[in-house]
């Protein structure tokens, strides 16, 4: 059964929901990432707080005994997300977690979040999974834009450098935002703003997910690291404007928290990661958007 865009207003934090206290388990299961986004840490730590960071990959069954801690903690907990820390369809952990849950939780939300890289060649087995929202993060619909925040993606096995890499990034987020949509997921995309290179491109990113299915866009501010540690993070004025120019075309989501990829709880209200996951070790590992 799938869940249409105004069902999911009621029931899942980042599709409106928020309103309702609705929670969301991330299940850190998805290790390596395909691409190489130029404000992506892969060097990060236990201290940190921010999108995608956590500390260990768990296994797709560490993540079933996660979740009954979960909903003993917090009951409130609708939604079972994989959002990190790499790439959920890099590697075959997030769907086979999903299976799992689809059997042993049925009322749980399955909510998926991707660079949608493989979306579209793996678009059968998110449908298949029974997935009820992905997220799927695209930071830019013009290659040359896309080039100033990736520096590279890993392909069927060859490394394309620059904007002959994001083209084919771009290509394929689109056509899998479509056959996702066309599927009856809801789907969601994430930009994460960088006004000196996208914020000027917000409008055409909004337009074109929006034509090719998405329901719902969410503005992330850039944390600066890494090759972009030395831009600024956009402040609330910019953050407002981008998501007031973008509302003209789709949907905006405004309160997102910047979950990291092993957050429990009801965004903005509780967090029980601490106590779910236990032990959050210090070792160097990516992290993916949240
Ligand atoms: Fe998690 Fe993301 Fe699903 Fe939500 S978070 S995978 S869509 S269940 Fe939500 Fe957190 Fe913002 Fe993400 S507040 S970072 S948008
Ligand atoms: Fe991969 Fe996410 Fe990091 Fe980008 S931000 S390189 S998609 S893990």
């Amino acid at each position: 059964m799938s869940h249409t865009y105004k069902d999911l207003q009621n029931s899942h934090p980042c599709f409106g929901g928020y309103k309702n206290n609705a929670g969301r388990i991330h299940l850190p299961v998805s290790p390596g990432c395909n691409i190489a986004c130029r404000f992506c840490d892969r060097a990060v730590n236990d201290t940190e707080n921010r999108p995608g960071v956590t500390s260990k990959v768990i296994t797709p069954d560490e993540s079933l005994e996660v979740i009954e801690r979960a909903l003993a903690l917090c009951p409130a907990i609708k939604v079972a997300g994989i959002a990190g820390p790499g790439d959920t369809l890099a590697s075959d952990h997030a769907l086979e977690t999903f299976r799992k849950i689809k059997e042993k939780y049925p009322d749980l939300l399955k909510c998926m979040s991707t660079n949608g890289l493989l979306l579209y060649e793996r678009a059968d087995e998110v449908i298949d999974v029974g997935i009820d929202t992905l997220t799927v993060t695209v930071n830019a619909v013009d290659p040359d834009i896309e080039a100033k925040l990736n520096k590279y993606i890993i392909y069927h096995g060859v490394r394309y450098e620059g904007a002959e890499g994001t083209r084919i990034l771009i290509d394929q987020q689109i056509k899998g935002i479509k056959k996702i949509s066309a599927a009856g997921i809801t789907v969601k995309v994430n930009t994460v703003l960088v006004p000196e290179i996208n914020g000027e491109h917000i409008e055409e990113i909004a337009k074109t997910v929006k034509a090719a299915g998405a329901s719902i866009y969410n503005i992330i501010p850039l944390i600066p690291q890494y090759e972009l540690a030395d831009l600024k993070a956009p402040c609330c004025v910019q953050i407002d404007e981008a998501r007031t120019k973008a509302s003209k075309y789709i949907d905006v989501f405004r309160h997102c928290q910047h979950c990291r990829a092993d957050a429990a709880g009801v965004p903005g209200v509780s967090e029980y990661g601490e106590q779910i996951y236990r032990r959050r070790i210090n070792i160097k590992e990516t992290f993916s958007h949240g």
